[in-house]
């Protein structure tokens, strides 16, 4: 089986999360730079402003980078044939299966790379042609599934055979060693990445980061099937109050991609929806995206001691 780096053409086997409204050509082309796979996110862009994206990151960087498309979008059929156009390097996809695209962006070259959070979406995806597979845990921000990281890895890695990426809860070379040892051979990160120093976000946003502690996330929209997790605000309480109510599944979507905005552009701390992984308590310090991803990959003598217990 091929490794991440050979699969993707980074220096390490890392993946920047999809992180829709924030990464950016600019934030895609940093991570890259840096030796990880940076991520253009669609998000709930349309096709043609996705399309400069794409064509201004590769003035910034001639090394490969990725697009993430949000298949809850309107615009995914447009986007995924832009991605076929441009002839991006990697795609990774979000909330949903991208299996009717997989075929046109083989033909493309494009190396395929959908975020699953079952075995059965993982397994789905290995048919549909998938390259590799980025398996989510619940700990992750954002939009997510039901099983942990820790219990989700192993499962998946042992019922599929294309390289499993994981993701959720990873945020230091601890994070990147317990999914090295579940048979991950890469990792996938976000929340760590928003505490950086290139990071487009609000002030307030990172702050927000940096002052979590382990608890300070939550779950809203589990009610409506639409789990989204969050840093605990005013919005996420009253969000979930709404849930209670008689509102269409539609109308709350809106309601968490325009207070996601919110939270990146005016760091509104009462109305924003801040998203941010269970790890947030993890992340201290604001760095350079360079040091950040360096300091994820040590060598194997830095875990001697923890080992020798085996
Ligand atoms: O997609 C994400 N994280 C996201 S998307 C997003 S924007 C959004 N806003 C409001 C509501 C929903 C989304 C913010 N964060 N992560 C990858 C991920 N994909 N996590 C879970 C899944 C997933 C869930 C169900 C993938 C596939 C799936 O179903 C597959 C199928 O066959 O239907």
């Amino acid at each position: 089986m091929k490794n991440i780096n050979e699969l993707i053409g980074t220096k390490y086997p890392l993946i920047q999360g999809g992180m829709a409204n924030i990464a950016d050509h600019r934030f895609a082309a940093t991570v890259s730079e840096a030796g990880g796979l940076g991520v253009i996110a669609a998000g709930a862009n349309d096709a043609e402003t996705v399309r400069k994206e794409i064509r201004l990151c590769r003035k910034l960087t001639t090394r490969p980078f990725g697009v993430n498309i949000m298949l809850l979008s309107p615009h995914s059929e447009d986007i995924a044939r832009v991605i076929m156009e441009e002839k991006v390097p990697v795609v990774t996809t979000g909330a949903g299966s991208p299996a009717q695209f997989i075929p046109g962006w083989k033909v493309a070259g494009v190396i395929v790379i959908p975020v699953i959070a079952s075995c059965a979406h993982a397994i789905r995806m290995e048919r549909a042609g998938a390259d590799a597979i980025i398996a989510e845990g619940q700990e992750a921000g954002g939009h997510i599934g039901e099983l942990t990281t820790m219990a989700l890895v192993p499962q998946v890695v042992d019922r599929v055979n294309i390289p499993v990426i994981a993701a959720g809860g990873i945020a230091d070379h601890r994070g990147v060693l317990a999914v090295f040892a579940l048979g991950a051979k890469g990792v996938q990160v976000g929340t760590v990445l928003l505490a950086s120093e290139e990071c487009p976000v609000h002030v307030n946003y990172k702050e927000m980061v940096l002052k979590a502690r382990d608890i300070d996330t939550m779950v809203t929209g589990r009610k409506t099937g639409a789990p989204v997790r969050v840093l605990k605000n005013l919005m996420a309480k009253k969000y979930n109050a709404m849930c209670e109510q008689d509102i269409s599944l539609e109308e709350l979507e809106k309601l968490t991609l325009g207070s996601l905005r919110r939270a990146v552009i005016n760091g509104d701390l009462e109305t924003g929806s801040f998203m941010a992984g269970q790890i947030a308590g993890l992340v201290n310090e604001l760095r350079p995206v360079k040091t950040i991803i360096e300091s994820l990959f040590l060598p194997l003598e830095t875990y001697k001691e923890q080992l020798e217990i085996l």
